[in-house]
């Protein structure tokens, strides 16, 4: 397992990298320009800027953490051809840098979903918050404005630009339905899938957040029959998974260590963490040790190990805690915690195979 850790880049991100160096075990860094417009073919001498910042503090970039599609692409526009071609130009140039992992989804509209950014949970540390009921109720266009009032860094997906135009998104989402989606996603991969190959590089679905549809929108990357489904548009290595234990842990119908044996090979980057579900359908965001939520991280991580995982892993999401200022889900503290669980319960289970071998050997002797 290489653990990577999500950093938003110079003057977008509360972080310096010397803080997250000091957190052990931490090999790269999971970025992305996320000034670059949606659609926007990166720069090369912009990717190459990361680079250098990166190697200055001995991290690699292997990950990127998104190449965002185009709505377009999503909607399958006659417009979307032009920018599958920019994505394509994007992977070339991340490849020539070394990138080995690009990190997407296929939500329509937004990314991840929540209703409250600093939901306070019984200990007074705050944290990213779904309610069902209110999700039902409140108009799209209200929520991002009540979101967007408690931040002050631009989050991905949730960029002001593109959500300026949200009626006229919803409008032309109305004709789209899942098996639309389907199509128009199998379309963008059988073009960008054989780009990867030839570039050495691995593109990994992020699934749906939460893994349900939302404003009556569209989602499909939401459970383990859809996800097989997925694999198999195109059969290949490189047509591969982020699994996140989080998003599809908000359905509590999902079972995410069984998902990992399951999808073993196709796993190139694991999101690590936890999350509450209630049975009203909301949730919380907790610390990722096992019994402050409802997804089995123990057991997430014990399917880790079995399948010998030498892929990427991050703790994704974390909790806002010692009053820390940071952007929402992504404090350093909260994350540096969930990195030493994982690693606490990683390091035993190679002590416990190391343990075993050396008593079977002096059985043998
Ligand atoms: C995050 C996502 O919600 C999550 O779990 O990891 O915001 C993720 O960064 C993107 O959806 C990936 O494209
Ligand atoms: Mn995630």
């Amino acid at each position: 397992m290489k653990m990577v850790f999500r950093w938003f880049g110079e003057g977008n991100d509360f972080i310096p990298l010397e803080h997250v160096k000091q957190i052990p075990g931490v090999e790269g860094i999971v970025w992305a320009l996320h000034d670059i417009p949606v659609g926007e073919e990166w720069p090369l001498e912009r990717i190459k800027e990361v680079k250098l910042q990166a190697e200055l503090h001995d991290f690699n970039i292997d990950v990127v953490e998104s190449v965002n599609i185009h709505e377009d692409i999503k909607l399958g526009l006659p417009t979307r051809d032009f920018y599958i071609e920019n994505y394509k130009k994007t992977i070339e140039r991340l490849a020539q840098v070394g990138v080995k992992v690009i990190c997407y989804n296929f939500m329509p509209v937004f990314d991840w979903t929540r209703t409250e950014l600093f939901k306070e949970l019984e200990d007074g540390s705050t944290a990213l918050f779904f309610e069902k009921a209110k999700i039902t109720n409140i108009d799209p266009i209200e929520l991002v404005k009540e979101i967007a009032e408690n931040v002050s860094l631009t989050m991905p997906g949730w960029e002001p630009e593109r959500l300026k135009y949200l009626t006229k998104l919803f409008d032309l989402y109305k004709e789209v339905t899942e098996e639309d989606l389907w199509k128009n996603l199998h379309y963008f991969l059988e073009q960008i899938i054989p780009v990867a190959e030839e570039n050495n590089i691995k593109m990994a679905i992020h699934p749906d957040d939460p893994p349900f549809s939302v404003f009556g929108l569209p989602r499909i990357i939401i459970n383990e029959d859809n996800i097989q489904r997925f694999l198999k548009l195109v059969d290949r290595p490189a047509n591969g998974l982020t699994l996140c234990s989080g998003s599809l842990g908000a359905n509590p119908n999902n079972n995410v260590a069984e998902m990992v044996r399951k999808f073993a090979d196709r796993i190139h980057f694991a999101h690590i963490r936890n999350v509450r579900t209630y049975e009203n359908g909301d949730f919380i965001e907790t610390s990722h040790r096992s019994s402050d939520g409802t997804v089995d991280i123990l057991s997430i991580m014990k399917a880790y190990h079995d399948i010998g995982f030498t892929g990427y892993a991050r703790p994704d999401h974390g909790r806002h805690i010692w009053d820390e200022k940071c952007r929402p889900g992504y404090g350093l503290y909260d994350r540096g915690l969930g990195i030493m669980y994982l690693w606490g319960i990683w390091d035993s289970l190679e002590r416990l195979k190391q343990g075993e071998k050396q008593c079977y050997q002096s059985m043998e002797i």
